[in-house]
């Protein structure tokens, strides 16, 4: 079979983040191979795979990315293979974020909200890397969705409620799942919202940029206008000026 050549337009890099232990590893290789515990390096995106969303494919490179290491022990990540450079890179160029937490763990859910949602936005790019223009929004926006994992704990040991995860993914606008990562439907369906929300973060991006250069060049051109316009005033005070020495002159005043 002819193997299926994609645009680069659609492929797209997918982060898991989330504190150790939320289960980012076991989504990432039940969604790309299907099984729960597959052997692969966290920090090499190597593992992709096809989806189809509304009938066009998307190729999606999945890493996993821990903000336990990043909140814990920032700086002694300094010339590992997470440096801080390392994982800016991932935060400011990932195209669609998983924002893993385990329902049974009220505290990975309140870190990866606030410290890993926080640190994601902080290092989001400002300026269109081709252009240099600003993104009006003062970030790139990124593609988002919340997921609580381990479902099949519920309702035993579940300390994160369902209406508080809600509420929070609602208050982002960020679509909000919960499943647990032996079931690959389930992480698909996570998975076809992520990148419809990545494709509109994309595209609104795009409308923005636009209407932002188009603002620019119209500036630019009612300056050279008014530059223009202050020259004709001036040379049309000119003008009188030297009407009035003429005047004069005649009248030899
Ligand atoms: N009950 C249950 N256990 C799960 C689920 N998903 C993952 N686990 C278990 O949770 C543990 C952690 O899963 P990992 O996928 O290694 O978690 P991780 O987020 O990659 O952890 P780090 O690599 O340490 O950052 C493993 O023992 C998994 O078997 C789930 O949906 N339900
Ligand atoms: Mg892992």
């Amino acid at each position: 079979m002819p193997k299926l050549q994609l645009a680069p337009s659609q492929r797209r890099r997918v982060v898991v983040l989330g504190e150790s232990r939320v289960g980012k590893t076991c989504f990432c290789d039940m969604f790309v191979t299907g099984e729960h515990w597959a052997d692969y390096n966290p920090v090499e995106d190597t593992l992709a795979r096809f989806l189809n969303v509304d009938g066009v494919q998307w190729e999606l490179g999945m890493m996993d990315l821990s903000c336990t290491p990043i909140r814990e022990h920032p700086i002694s990540l300094t010339g590992t293979s997470l440096s801080p450079e390392y994982i800016v890179a991932i935060l400011s160029k990932g195209s669609g974020f998983v924002l893993l937490y385990d329902i049974t763990s009220q505290q990975s859910f309140e870190n990866i909200t606030q410290f890993g949602y926080g640190h994601l936005i902080k290092h989001r790019r400002p300026k269109d890397p081709e252009t240099q223009t600003p993104y009006p929004a003062g970030i790139q926006r990124f593609g988002c969705v919340l997921v609580g994992n381990k479902v099949d704990l519920a309702p035993d040991q579940r300390e994160v409620d369902s209406e508080v995860a809600q509420e929070w993914a609602d208050s982002q606008g960020i679509p909000f799942f919960e499943l647990d990562t032996r079931d690959r439907e389930a992480i698909e369906e996570a998975m076809r919202a992520m990148v419809k929300s990545l494709a509109r973060a994309e595209r609104r991006d795009k409308e923005d940029l636009e209407e932002e250069r188009r603002l620019i060049v119209e500036e630019r051109k009612r300056q050279t206008k008014s530059d223009t316009s202050v020259v004709e005033t001036e040379k049309r005070s000119g003008n009188f000026r030297k009407g009035v020495r003429n005047a004069l002159r005649k009248l030899k005043i």
